[in-house]
């Protein structure tokens, strides 16, 4: 017999876009060194003056040690090696044309779709929640829903790396409301807010695209079934990761023309963070919030399976483990994906989830929890289904 209550609403498939390129550490670095060796000669009248420092090398060994990354994946690669650019080429589509964040959230979605037999029909409500929106509107995810062919309605959410739990919870409310599948996308192309010229941050994020079908509980699951037993949100404010990019920018110069928010040099319209802060703010801020969670469900932690963290930091994810574990946790009890995909924030918690939870069997538990800015953070409990 089970402990819980029926759960009401369960998670019937997830689905995963790659993109096709990946950046090792090494190309990484090696572009990233290189622009160092150009900027320090060009401005060595400057440095000599002691007008400005010379710039400092990046290397493998302390990305590797300092985040537990090792690769990721990008949309475009040529543009972030390329010194003289050192960000993605992404050529402007015409408005004819499926954006970019669109199409790979597609990509996810049909994945998903496909691994639950489930057709455009059989869904009610399409929720994209990412870190990151191409554009203000009209929302990506009317635009996914079209491609799609879904019918019903649609909308953006952005919380952040915590966003797909966030996604889960509102998914939750839109079918306990009278939705019978509502799917949630989490495309995020990080590197395209990501200033490659940081040696602090240069290294910290990759692209992907995930995708989650939530059903309601109430007859013979879709695809293979994952049981919510409960769903918890936390935010609290801090400047210490943020991205002032914005519709405002171009209105903030007192004198001059306006900028133009995409070539403005300003580097605080892409993502800035104080990552020491961060590290020591959000680790008890989680640990605590999955610790509450499973004590108010009464679910013993020993007794969870797998916690699929949101992939930010190795070290974090194994402080947070050990906080509420007592304990290390082992790699197939906290999987690691960021050594691959990188941080790939809403993204990184349900990657993990989708490609380690084969071995789950009828009754196992696990945590879904995603983290980032705002401060923000979503734990979801699920149990195998039968
Ligand atoms: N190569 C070599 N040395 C380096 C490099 C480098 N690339 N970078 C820094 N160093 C040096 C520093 O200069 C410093 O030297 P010194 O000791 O002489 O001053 C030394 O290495 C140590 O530097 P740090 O203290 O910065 O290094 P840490 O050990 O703290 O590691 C990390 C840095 C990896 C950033 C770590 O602090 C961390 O991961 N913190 C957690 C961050 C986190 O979780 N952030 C969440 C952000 S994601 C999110 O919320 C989503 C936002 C939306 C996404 C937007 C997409 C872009």
């Amino acid at each position: 017999m089970s402990q819980f209550p029926a759960a009401d609403i369960r998670i019937v498939a997830t689905g995963l876009y790659t993109p096709p390129h990946a950046i090792s550490n090494d190309e990484l670095v090696a572009a990233f060194n290189a622009y160092v060796v150009k900027f320090n000669e060009d401005n060595a009248a400057k440095i000599e003056a002691g007008e400005i420092d010379p710039l400092q090398p990046s290397s493998s060994e302390f990305i590797e040690k300092a985040s537990g990354i090792k690769s990721r994946y990008v949309v475009e690669k040529d543009g972030i090696l390329d010194i003289d650019r050192m960000a993605p080429r992404v050529a402007a589509r015409p408005n004819e044309e499926l954006s970019l964040l669109a199409e790979i959230a597609v990509a996810a979605a049909r994945d998903a779709m496909r691994a639950a037999d489930l057709k455009p029909v059989d869904i009610d409500g399409v929720i994209c929640a990412a870190s990151n929106m191409q554009r203000a509107y009209p929302a990506i995810a009317v635009e996914i829903q079209a491609a799609l062919g879904i019918e019903g309605f649609a909308f953006d959410m952005n919380v952040a790396c915590a966003s797909a739990a966030f996604g889960i919870e509102t998914g939750l409310g839109l079918i306990r409301a009278g939705a019978r599948r509502i799917l949630m996308v989490n495309p995020e192309i990080c590197s395209a807010h990501l200033n490659f010229r940081n040696r602090d941050c240069h290294f910290i994020f990759g692209d992907v695209a995930t995708a989650v079908i939530l059903e309601r509980a109430d007859g013979a699951p879709s695809g293979e079934a994952w049981e919510i037993l409960g769903t918890r949100l936390k935010t609290q404010f801090s400047n210490n990761i943020r991205n002032n990019f914005g519709f405002l920018n171009h209105c903030e110069r007192e004198t001059g023309a306006p900028a133009d928010p995409q070539t403005d040099p300003a580097t605080d319209k892409l993502f800035m963070q104080e990552g020491r802060k961060v590290f020591k703010d959000v680790v008890p801020m989680v640990s605590e919030l999955i610790s509450t969670h499973l004590g108010d469900l009464g679910v013993a932690p020993e007794t969870v399976k797998r916690f699929w963290l949101h992939q930010a930091n190795l070290a974090m994810n194994e402080f947070i483990a050990r906080k509420v574990l007592g304990r290390d946790a082992t790699r197939e009890e906290a999987p690691v994906i960021l050594d691959a995909y990188a941080n790939t924030s809403s993204a990184g918690s349900i990657i993990a989830f989708h490609k380690h939870k084969a071995d789950f069997a009828a009754g196992d538990i696990g945590v879904i929890c995603g983290f980032g800015a705002g401060y923000s953070a979503g734990s979801v409990i699920v149990r195998k289904a039968a």
